[in-house]
């Protein structure tokens, strides 16, 4: 089912016009009423009279993570404070928080794409959606929430944590959708195999999950462990929390709501727009935002986008699932790695669990050295025959091949790793610069 045809579906020419009809309203809208923006505007030369259609979109400037931050918290605002019914902010642990400012009208476009979301992984009225993501300023519990209610579904709030009570709800009120980040859905199936039941005994049928980087490998294992399909869900809170684009049955790149959050792929060195098809840094503009709408912004993700007409009918540009984000690369003597790579390589490994940990650290030598703390199937760690040796050399010399670099391989117990019920910390960098 498609939840919204006119939109998913329309004609090229179609949005095409669309997207250049809400650019000009928008760039209209901040150039008067966000100082910010016009002062770039200005800088530049650039007046809301040069945005014809939605081409002239490189005309504009782009807006980055710090603008926000030094603008916090209301400085990007385009309505008046007392328009605002809902704000959210990023969690802040590397800095300033970023804000997500909601009008209503806002509050109702956010419930309409997530309404396609949930639509994409099968949901409809009638369905019973576990919301195990996170309520409160995260905008993965009311995201999901508001478009849950919007298709008509019975939305169950149970936010994130406490797995023991979260599998019971689901045993006793039939679940059919789970929505929570990829590590929790694992950590769910793993504890409730230590509970003595299967998952795959449950009416669950699909997944929403996102809010942090997964593979296709880790897919695998989630669908086999819970017996369903899982959805790759895209967003941010700047933008405006998931809803900016997700997975359908075909599973092959995430739709992007492209009529109303414009994509573009830029060199993330030189800010060059680069052609469909090439990896770069993903660039949106919120055509038609009110409280906070952001021009081009700067999302740090790296992905690619699809251009032909996906088998499903919808007709909106797809996004290859993340590829890493420019700040989360390592840079490990000089070699530049994505922990999505490592993930890659491990869960096409035999015997090992997608929990793993990547520890970089400066040696005694002042070499970076990095260390994958990876877990393995109880079967193989207590196995004495030479399993585990075999088993770290194959994880060390895949990972060569892969990135050309010797990692020290530390294989662990099962759960030796720390599970998360939100967002799964991977990466612990040790090196002071
Ligand atoms: O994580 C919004 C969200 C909630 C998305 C629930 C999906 C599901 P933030 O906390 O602002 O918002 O973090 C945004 O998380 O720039 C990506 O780097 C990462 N991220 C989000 N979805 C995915 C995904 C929410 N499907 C940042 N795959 C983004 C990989 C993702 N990374």
């Amino acid at each position: 089912m498609i939840w919204n045809p006119l939109a998913e579906c329309q004609s090229l020419k179609d949005r095409q016009r669309l997207q250049s009809d809400r650019l000009g309203t928008l760039v209209d809208r901040v150039y008067r009423r966000v100082p910010f923006y016009r002062q770039k505007m200005d800088a530049l030369g650039i007046k809301p009279s040069d945005i014809q259609s939605i081409a002239d979109i490189a005309k504009l400037p782009f807006t980055s993570k710090d603008e926000l931050r030094q603008t916090y918290p209301y400085g990007l605002l385009a309505c008046r404070r007392e328009e605002l019914v809902e704000i959210h902010t990023s969690s802040g642990t590397t800095g300033t928080p970023v804000v997500g400012a909601y009008t209503a009208a806002d509050i109702e476009l956010w419930s309409e794409v997530m309404g396609r979301t949930l639509t994409m992984a099968g949901c409809k009225k009638g369905d019973t959606v576990q919301n195990a993501y996170g309520y409160g300023l995260f905008t993965g519990g009311l995201g999901v929430h508001y478009g849950a209610r919007k298709i008509g579904a019975n939305v169950i709030p149970i936010s994130s944590g406490n797995t023991r009570r979260q599998l019971a709800i689901m045993k006793d009120f039939g679940t059919t959708l789970l929505a929570c980040t990829p590590s929790y859905a694992l950590y769910m199936a793993e504890s409730a195999r230590e509970e003595g039941f299967d998952l795959k005994d449950f009416p669950l049928k699909a997944g929403c999950f996102g809010a942090e980087p997964w593979s296709s490998g880790m897919r695998s294992q989630i669908e086999a462990s819970l017996g369903i399909s899982a959805h790759d869900i895209y967003g941010l809170t700047e933008i405006i929390g998931p809803g900016v684009s997700a997975e359908c049955s075909c599973k092959e790149g995430l739709h992007v709501n492209e009529d109303v959050f414009y994509p573009e792929i830029i060199d993330p060195l030189t800010g060059q727009p680069l052609p469909d098809g090439q990896k770069g840094e993903l660039v949106i503009t919120s055509l038609t935002r009110e409280g906070s709408p952001l021009i081009r912004y700067r999302t740090r993700d790296i992905t690619y986008l699809i251009r032909e007409t996906c088998s499903c009918g919808r007709t909106t540009v797809r996004m290859h699932r993340l590829l890493g984000r420019t700040d989360d690369l390592l840079i490990i003597r000089g070699v530049n790695v994505f922990p999505s790579q490592i993930e890659h390589v491990l869960t096409r490994i035999e015997g090992t669990q997608p929990h793993y940990q990547i520890v970089v650290d400066r040696g005694a030598t002042y070499l970076d050295e990095i260390e994958v703390h990876v877990e393995v199937e109880e079967a193989i760690f207590s196995d004495v025959t030479g399993t585990l040796e075999k088993l770290k050399k194959t994880i060390h010399d895949e990972l060569k091949s892969e990135l050309g670099l010797s990692a020290l391989i530390k294989l662990v117990e099962p759960k030796a790793i720390q599970r998360s019920e939100g967002k799964a910390k991977r990466i612990i960098d040790k090196r002071t610069l």
